[in-house]
Protein backbone atom coordinates (compact mmCIF):
# COMPACT_ATOMS: atom_id res chain seq x y z
CA UNK A 1 0.00 0.00 0.00
CA UNK A 2 0.69 3.94 -0.41
CA UNK A 3 1.61 5.23 3.03
CA UNK A 4 2.34 8.80 4.28
CA UNK A 5 4.29 9.46 7.66
CA UNK A 6 2.96 12.78 9.11
CA UNK A 7 4.73 13.86 12.07
CA UNK A 8 3.58 16.12 14.49
CA UNK A 9 5.87 17.52 16.89
CA UNK A 10 2.91 18.87 19.24
CA UNK A 11 3.51 18.79 23.30
CA UNK A 12 1.14 21.20 24.38
CA UNK A 13 -1.27 18.78 25.17
CA UNK A 14 0.50 17.02 27.83
CA UNK A 15 1.80 18.73 31.08
CA UNK A 16 5.42 17.56 30.53
CA UNK A 17 7.56 18.58 27.73
CA UNK A 18 9.52 15.85 25.12
CA UNK A 19 6.77 14.34 23.21
CA UNK A 20 7.62 17.21 20.52
CA UNK A 21 10.74 15.01 20.19
CA UNK A 22 8.37 11.79 19.20
CA UNK A 23 8.55 12.55 15.70
CA UNK A 24 12.21 12.50 15.12
CA UNK A 25 12.88 9.61 17.67
CA UNK A 26 10.27 7.02 15.35
CA UNK A 27 11.81 8.60 12.16
CA UNK A 28 15.67 7.34 13.65
CA UNK A 29 14.47 4.29 14.84
CA UNK A 30 14.24 3.13 10.81
CA UNK A 31 10.65 3.73 10.18
CA UNK A 32 10.58 4.90 6.59
CA UNK A 33 13.02 2.01 5.44
CA UNK A 34 10.95 -0.78 7.47
CA UNK A 35 8.10 -0.22 6.01
CA UNK A 36 9.59 -0.31 2.28
CA UNK A 37 11.34 -3.68 3.32
CA UNK A 38 7.75 -4.77 3.42
CA UNK A 39 7.04 -3.80 -0.03
CA UNK A 40 4.67 -0.50 0.85
CA UNK A 41 5.30 2.61 -1.04
CA UNK A 42 5.86 5.41 1.49
CA UNK A 43 6.10 9.10 1.50
CA UNK A 44 7.21 11.24 4.13
CA UNK A 45 5.26 14.42 4.41
CA UNK A 46 7.55 15.87 7.21
CA UNK A 47 6.21 17.18 10.14
CA UNK A 48 3.51 19.54 10.59
CA UNK A 49 4.88 23.70 11.79
CA UNK A 50 3.89 23.39 15.71
CA UNK A 51 5.35 26.74 17.54
CA UNK A 52 7.52 26.32 21.10
CA UNK A 53 5.48 26.31 23.73
CA UNK A 54 8.16 29.01 24.96
CA UNK A 55 6.67 31.33 22.67
CA UNK A 56 2.56 30.70 23.28
CA UNK A 57 0.65 32.02 26.46
CA UNK A 58 -1.33 28.57 28.39
CA UNK A 59 -4.83 30.46 28.01
CA UNK A 60 -7.46 28.79 29.99
CA UNK A 61 -6.00 26.98 32.68
CA UNK A 62 -8.69 24.39 31.96
CA UNK A 63 -8.34 24.18 27.93
CA UNK A 64 -4.24 24.77 28.19
CA UNK A 65 -2.73 26.11 24.90
CA UNK A 66 -5.69 25.60 22.78
CA UNK A 67 -5.31 28.51 20.70
CA UNK A 68 -1.91 27.42 19.46
CA UNK A 69 -2.90 23.73 18.83
CA UNK A 70 -6.42 24.40 16.99
CA UNK A 71 -4.42 25.50 13.41
CA UNK A 72 -2.17 22.58 13.96
CA UNK A 73 -4.88 20.07 13.80
CA UNK A 74 -6.87 21.59 11.55
CA UNK A 75 -4.08 21.54 8.93
CA UNK A 76 -3.76 17.52 10.18
CA UNK A 77 -7.41 17.07 9.70
CA UNK A 78 -6.74 18.32 6.32
CA UNK A 79 -4.10 16.41 5.61
CA UNK A 80 -5.07 12.84 6.62
CA UNK A 81 -8.84 13.43 4.53
CA UNK A 82 -6.54 14.15 1.76
CA UNK A 83 -4.69 10.88 1.97
CA UNK A 84 -7.53 8.77 2.48
CA UNK A 85 -9.59 10.81 -0.30
CA UNK A 86 -6.19 9.72 -2.07
CA UNK A 87 -6.31 5.67 -1.17
CA UNK A 88 -3.14 6.40 0.91
CA UNK A 89 -2.75 5.04 4.33
CA UNK A 90 -1.75 7.89 6.82
CA UNK A 91 0.73 7.07 9.37
CA UNK A 92 0.35 9.94 12.24
CA UNK A 93 3.64 10.01 14.72
CA UNK A 94 2.86 12.20 17.58
CA UNK A 95 3.25 13.91 19.80
CA UNK A 96 0.82 13.85 22.77
CA UNK A 97 -2.27 12.60 21.96
CA UNK A 98 -4.62 15.57 21.18
CA UNK A 99 -3.33 15.40 17.37
CA UNK A 100 -5.71 12.42 17.34
CA UNK A 101 -8.63 15.28 17.42
CA UNK A 102 -7.63 15.91 13.96
CA UNK A 103 -5.90 12.60 12.48
CA UNK A 104 -9.48 10.90 13.36
CA UNK A 105 -11.96 13.72 12.21
CA UNK A 106 -9.94 13.80 8.85
CA UNK A 107 -10.35 10.41 8.56
CA UNK A 108 -14.42 10.28 9.65
CA UNK A 109 -14.43 13.00 6.95
CA UNK A 110 -14.53 10.31 4.27
CA UNK A 111 -15.45 6.96 5.92
CA UNK A 112 -18.04 5.37 8.46
CA UNK A 113 -15.42 5.60 10.61
CA UNK A 114 -14.49 2.57 13.38
CA UNK A 115 -11.92 3.77 16.25
CA UNK A 116 -10.07 1.31 18.27
CA UNK A 117 -8.13 3.74 21.00
CA UNK A 118 -5.38 1.70 22.84
CA UNK A 119 -4.48 3.70 25.64
CA UNK A 120 -3.91 3.51 29.48
CA UNK A 121 -6.42 6.20 29.56
CA UNK A 122 -9.47 7.16 28.45
CA UNK A 123 -8.90 9.96 26.94
CA UNK A 124 -12.47 11.16 27.89
CA UNK A 125 -12.31 14.25 29.86
CA UNK A 126 -13.31 17.73 29.71
CA UNK A 127 -12.57 21.38 30.25
CA UNK A 128 -15.03 21.02 33.40
CA UNK A 129 -13.80 17.07 34.51
CA UNK A 130 -10.11 17.62 33.49
CA UNK A 131 -8.01 17.75 36.94
CA UNK A 132 -5.00 18.99 35.22
CA UNK A 133 -6.18 21.48 31.44
CA UNK A 134 -4.11 19.24 29.51
CA UNK A 135 -6.09 18.72 26.45
CA UNK A 136 -4.08 15.59 25.47
CA UNK A 137 -6.72 13.78 28.28
CA UNK A 138 -9.43 15.01 26.15
CA UNK A 139 -9.58 14.37 22.47
CA UNK A 140 -11.80 11.03 22.60
CA UNK A 141 -14.11 13.03 24.45
CA UNK A 142 -14.25 15.55 21.56
CA UNK A 143 -14.23 13.06 19.02
CA UNK A 144 -17.29 11.92 20.41
CA UNK A 145 -18.91 15.62 20.58
CA UNK A 146 -18.71 16.15 24.43
CA UNK A 147 -16.59 18.88 25.92
CA UNK A 148 -15.91 22.51 24.94
CA UNK A 149 -17.26 23.88 21.65
CA UNK A 150 -14.16 25.22 20.64
CA UNK A 151 -12.38 22.09 21.21
CA UNK A 152 -14.70 20.01 19.64
CA UNK A 153 -15.46 22.11 16.50
CA UNK A 154 -11.57 23.15 16.82
CA UNK A 155 -12.88 26.85 15.72
CA UNK A 156 -15.14 26.18 13.56
CA UNK A 157 -18.73 25.84 13.51
CA UNK A 158 -19.33 22.21 13.60
CA UNK A 159 -17.98 19.59 15.51
CA UNK A 160 -14.45 18.46 13.88
CA UNK A 161 -15.41 15.14 14.29
CA UNK A 162 -19.28 14.79 12.75
CA UNK A 163 -19.31 11.18 11.41
CA UNK A 164 -17.91 9.59 15.40
CA UNK A 165 -20.32 7.62 17.34
CA UNK A 166 -19.65 6.68 20.57
CA UNK A 167 -21.03 3.59 19.55
CA UNK A 168 -18.56 3.01 17.15
CA UNK A 169 -15.75 3.35 18.89
CA UNK A 170 -13.48 1.05 21.49
CA UNK A 171 -11.39 1.71 24.11
CA UNK A 172 -8.63 -1.04 24.80
CA UNK A 173 -6.00 -1.39 27.38
CA UNK A 174 -7.85 1.46 29.85
CA UNK A 175 -6.40 0.72 33.60
CA UNK A 176 -6.28 4.52 34.34
CA UNK A 177 -9.27 6.80 34.84
CA UNK A 178 -10.49 9.89 36.90
CA UNK A 179 -13.65 9.32 38.45
CA UNK A 180 -15.79 11.93 36.19
CA UNK A 181 -14.30 10.83 33.11
CA UNK A 182 -15.20 7.20 34.05
CA UNK A 183 -18.92 8.47 34.53
CA UNK A 184 -18.46 10.17 31.00
CA UNK A 185 -17.13 7.04 29.37
CA UNK A 186 -19.66 5.16 30.54
CA UNK A 187 -22.45 7.75 29.67
CA UNK A 188 -21.33 8.54 26.25
CA UNK A 189 -21.87 4.16 25.44
CA UNK A 190 -18.37 3.80 24.52
CA UNK A 191 -17.02 0.04 24.88
CA UNK A 192 -14.51 0.01 27.26
CA UNK A 193 -11.53 -2.98 27.43
CA UNK A 194 -10.04 -2.37 30.25
CA UNK A 195 -6.96 -4.52 31.35
CA UNK A 196 -8.65 -6.52 33.61
CA UNK A 197 -10.74 -8.23 30.66
CA UNK A 198 -7.64 -8.45 28.72
CA UNK A 199 -6.66 -10.37 31.85
CA UNK A 200 -9.60 -12.63 31.94
CA UNK A 201 -10.47 -13.27 28.25
CA UNK A 202 -7.19 -12.63 26.68
CA UNK A 203 -6.24 -10.14 24.03
CA UNK A 204 -7.20 -11.78 20.82
CA UNK A 205 -11.11 -12.32 22.44
CA UNK A 206 -10.83 -8.98 23.65
CA UNK A 207 -9.94 -7.65 19.77
CA UNK A 208 -12.10 -9.66 18.35
CA UNK A 209 -15.01 -8.08 20.37
CA UNK A 210 -13.73 -4.59 20.23
CA UNK A 211 -13.53 -5.21 16.39
CA UNK A 212 -16.74 -6.40 15.72
CA UNK A 213 -17.77 -2.80 18.11
CA UNK A 214 -16.20 -0.77 15.17
CA UNK A 215 -16.79 -2.33 11.83
CA UNK A 216 -20.73 -2.29 13.09
CA UNK A 217 -22.07 0.13 10.60
CA UNK A 218 -18.79 1.60 9.46
CA UNK A 219 -16.41 1.08 6.66
CA UNK A 220 -13.24 1.91 8.11
CA UNK A 221 -11.03 1.27 11.35
CA UNK A 222 -8.92 4.01 12.40
CA UNK A 223 -6.20 2.59 15.35
CA UNK A 224 -5.09 5.21 17.28
CA UNK A 225 -2.40 3.91 19.79
CA UNK A 226 -1.06 5.59 22.31
CA UNK A 227 2.33 3.77 23.37
CA UNK A 228 1.10 4.42 27.15
CA UNK A 229 -1.06 0.90 26.75
CA UNK A 230 2.06 -1.13 26.86
CA UNK A 231 3.68 -1.84 30.07
CA UNK A 232 6.23 0.67 31.43
CA UNK A 233 8.71 -2.07 31.37
CA UNK A 234 8.61 -1.79 27.66
CA UNK A 235 7.71 1.27 26.64
CA UNK A 236 9.03 3.83 29.42
CA UNK A 237 9.40 6.39 26.87
CA UNK A 238 5.58 8.06 27.67
CA UNK A 239 4.18 10.56 29.46
CA UNK A 240 2.47 9.45 31.64
CA UNK A 241 3.11 5.59 32.39
CA UNK A 242 0.75 3.26 34.16
CA UNK A 243 1.87 -0.34 35.15
CA UNK A 244 0.04 -3.06 34.40
CA UNK A 245 -0.28 -2.76 30.84
CA UNK A 246 0.09 -4.93 28.02
CA UNK A 247 2.89 -7.02 27.18
CA UNK A 248 5.26 -7.43 23.97
CA UNK A 249 3.04 -10.18 22.01
CA UNK A 250 -0.71 -8.79 23.14
CA UNK A 251 0.37 -5.67 21.86
CA UNK A 252 1.92 -6.90 18.29
CA UNK A 253 -1.48 -9.36 18.66
CA UNK A 254 -4.11 -6.63 18.92
CA UNK A 255 -2.47 -4.34 16.14
CA UNK A 256 -2.39 -8.07 13.67
CA UNK A 257 -5.29 -8.42 14.23
CA UNK A 258 -6.75 -5.26 13.37
CA UNK A 259 -4.49 -5.48 10.18
CA UNK A 260 -5.90 -8.76 9.10
CA UNK A 261 -9.42 -7.28 9.20
CA UNK A 262 -8.12 -4.98 5.90
CA UNK A 263 -10.55 -2.38 7.24
CA UNK A 264 -7.51 -0.38 8.41
CA UNK A 265 -7.53 2.88 7.07
CA UNK A 266 -5.24 5.11 8.99
CA UNK A 267 -2.86 4.82 12.42
CA UNK A 268 -1.49 7.43 14.67
CA UNK A 269 1.86 6.66 17.08
CA UNK A 270 1.57 8.67 20.01
CA UNK A 271 3.07 10.00 23.40
CA UNK A 272 6.25 9.03 22.66
CA UNK A 273 8.77 10.36 24.96
CA UNK A 274 12.73 10.45 24.31
CA UNK A 275 13.93 12.46 26.81
CA UNK A 276 12.09 9.48 29.50
CA UNK A 277 13.08 6.92 27.27
CA UNK A 278 16.03 4.14 27.38
CA UNK A 279 18.00 3.90 24.45
CA UNK A 280 14.84 4.91 22.22
CA UNK A 281 13.48 1.30 22.78
CA UNK A 282 9.69 2.99 23.09
CA UNK A 283 10.46 4.46 19.31
CA UNK A 284 11.49 1.51 18.00
CA UNK A 285 8.95 -0.38 19.71
CA UNK A 286 6.14 1.99 17.69
CA UNK A 287 8.12 1.62 14.29
CA UNK A 288 7.57 -2.69 14.99
CA UNK A 289 3.92 -1.85 15.50
CA UNK A 290 3.34 0.32 12.67
CA UNK A 291 5.01 -2.57 11.03
CA UNK A 292 2.30 -4.98 12.53
CA UNK A 293 -0.61 -2.48 11.53
CA UNK A 294 0.91 -2.62 7.67
CA UNK A 295 0.73 -5.96 7.59
CA UNK A 296 3.55 -7.83 8.81
CA UNK A 297 3.53 -11.43 10.24
CA UNK A 298 5.78 -13.50 12.20
CA UNK A 299 4.79 -16.15 9.99
CA UNK A 300 2.64 -16.50 7.29
CA UNK A 301 1.74 -19.83 5.45
CA UNK A 302 0.59 -18.67 2.69
MN1 LIG B 1 -3.88 8.81 25.21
Amino acid sequence: MDIDIIGVPLDFGSGRRGVDMGPSAIRYAGLHSALEALGHTVTDQGSLAVPLSETCLEGNPQLKYLEPITPVLQELMGRVARSVDEGRFPLILGGDHSLALGSVAGAARRRRLGVIWLDAHGDFNTDETTPSGNIHGMPLAALCGIGAREFVTLGGSKPAGPTLSPHQVAVVGLRSMDEQEKRLLREAGVAVFSMDMIDRFGIAEVMSRAISVVTRGTDGIYLSLDLDVLDPMLAPGVGTPVRGGLTYREAHLAVELLAETNLLIGMDAVEVNPILDTVNITAALAVELALSACGKRIWDPH
